[in-house]
């Protein structure tokens, strides 16, 4: 009986933290000045969603400019990992 407590325990724990890891993969997240998103994941890596909060593609290399002045330049285009967290924070839409 407490083994299996336990075991279901475990369980939850172990779910509570692959959620947590998934959660950490943003870094930084940075406003544009057209009003698009930038996510910049713990990699370095960028994913891109426009100013209705939908995924899109951008080019690598591509220079964005934010709402501050700020100029980065896009590494990468995670896209699948925008559509992955939209997954997991609003439900799949
Ligand atoms: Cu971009």
């Amino acid at each position: 009986m407490i083994k299996r407590a336990l075991a279901a325990l475990l369980t939850s724990l172990i779910a509570a933290s692959a959620f947590a890891v998934d959660a950490e993969t943003v870094s930084k997240q940075l406003e544009l000045k057209d009003g698009s998103t930038v996510y910049i994941f713990e990699d370095g890596k960028m994913g891109m969603e426009d100013r209705f909060g939908r995924p899109f593609m951008m080019k690598e290399g591509h220079v964005m400019e934010t709402k501050d002045g700020q100029k980065v330049m896009m590494m990468g285009s995670e896209v699948w990992r925008i559509e992955r967290m939209h997954d997991l924070y609003r439900g799949s839409n």
